[in-house]
């Protein structure tokens, strides 16, 4: 099928020269075409540009192209949503109530709820009650424009368990629109059968789980929970140490409720990103910034658990390459809305409204390595495209709290269209 995009208020293409993760002022260089197009044919784009430059280019194909009409619009490449642990038993809304009335989320979690009640109700629900309650959430994913999600595993911490999770996000990537990216992440927490073992649990993961992950390909990235009273900086070295070993890419949990040196580490062991920061110190993010880690940022858990966001301002002047994501979890942030969680980013770590459209499609992109085929629209990439009913990017934030998608293209696929799942 060839379809062209035409007559689109802006095309944010994102289209630079930067081989890999935006930093600094690259992160507001969004290249914006006034009147522009974008031509697609099967899955990939063939170009963008304006429409009379794509007629004298590829007159062939624009005669026999579908036309999508983009008047009063604006087209942008699909989001990625490079962080959740979209797969999952169950709710935790009786723990939220619990925090509006004094509890933390770390009480909470040492009483045994937390991420213990959810790997209680994903234990006992079947793989195919999973599934469908996560295809039920990605479909609310694609209608706010994500066409990429991670899945973070964790919620098991048995082997059974964790691979059940596992094998419900292969299938979904196999049959839902969005492309889902699995996360091994065995060392979520430590399950209460090991509390007083920790270190034997640590062993389970790297001898028992680790080695099974990637004999069977069940995931790309290892993550770590390295927090106070969950995994030490030194445990999670270990495991992330052992996944690499195995040709699972680190990623990292870090500094996200107490400062622990997550940062520093996730620079040392050389991890493709590190998640929260909330609490990462100054010199951690000096680390980051010399090591090129990305940070992915969630500010929907700061919200949520009403804690201090983390430095966006301050990560992007040093020269981190910066993501932002929902962390779409039960617990901390139960959101399936990336274009929200965008607009925290503007209000509260200060970013402006070119990065946070960096942090949510290429540098998100390049979090899951992913860089070269998705997050800007440029020929040859796979035709991951939105169009949103505002007039200008300025108004995707200026109109805060609503979902502005209007059509999603998936892999050169209208999927998406006046709002409505197809
Ligand atoms: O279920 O609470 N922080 N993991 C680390 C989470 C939040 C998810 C949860
Ligand atoms: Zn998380």
């Amino acid at each position: 099928m060839t379809i062209l995009i035409k007559n689109a208020n802006e095309v944010i293409t994102l289209k630079n020269a930067v081989q890999g993760p935006r930093i600094k002022e690259q992160m507001r260089d969004i290249a914006v075409i006034e009147k522009g197009s974008v031509l697609i044919e099967g899955e990939r784009i063939v170009a963008v540009g304006t429409y009379e430059q794509l007629a004298q280019e590829f007159p062939s194909l624009v005669d026999v192209a579908k036309v999508i009409d983009a008047t009063g619009k604006i087209v942008m490449p699909g989001l990625v949503d490079c962080h959740t642990h979209l797969v999952h038993g169950g709710t935790r809304e009786q723990e939220f109530n619990m925090r509006l009335n004094g509890s933390t989320y770390m009480d909470i979690m040492n009483a045994g709820g937390g991420i213990h009640a959810t790997t209680k109700r994903t234990r006992e629900t079947s793989f195919d009650a999973l599934y469908e309650k996560t295809m039920q959430h990605l479909d609310v994913f694609l209608k706010h424009g994500v066409t990429t999600v991670e899945a973070k595993s964790g919620y098991g911490l048995d082997w059974e368990t964790e691979k059940k999770q596992l094998e419900v996000a292969k299938k979904l990537q196999d049959t839902h629109a969005v492309d889902v990216v699995s996360t091994f992440m065995g060392a979520h927490a430590v399950p209460r059968e090991y509390k007083g073992h920790e270190d034997e649990f640590v062993d389970v993961v790297i001898r028992e789980m680790l080695p099974k992950v990637a004999e069977l390909k069940l995931a790309e990235f290892n993550d770590v929970f390295c927090e106070k009273g969950v995994f030490t900086p030194a445990q999670s070295r270990r495991i992330l140490e052992a996944g690499k070993a195995l040709g699972l890419t680190p990623k990292i949990h870090a500094d996200e409720i107490e400062p622990y040196n997550g940062a520093e580490l996730a620079a040392e062991v050389g991890a493709i990103s590190a998640e929260h920061l909330l609490v990462a110190s100054d010199e951690g993010i000096q680390s980051m910034a010399k090591a090129g880690t990305i940070a992915v940022l969630l500010p929907g858990t700061a919200f949520f658990l009403r804690a201090p966001f983390a430095r966006g301002r301050l990560m992007i002047d040093e020269g981190v390459p910066v993501a932002i994501s929902t962390d779409f979890n039960p617990g901390s942030s139960p959101t399936m809305s990336l274009p929200f969680i965008m607009n925290l980013a503007c209000m509260h770590m200060g970013m402006t409204l070119e990065e946070v459209l960096t942090a949510t499609t290429i540098n998100a992109a390049y979090a899951l390595n992913r860089g070269h085929e998705i997050g800007t629209l440029e020929a040859g990439k796979q035709a991951d495209i939105v169009l949103l009913d505002v007039a200008n990017y300025k108004q995707l934030q200026y109109f805060y709290g609503m979902n502005h998608t209007h059509t999603v293209i998936k892999s050169g696929r209208v999927v998406v269209r006046d709002s409505i799942l197809l």
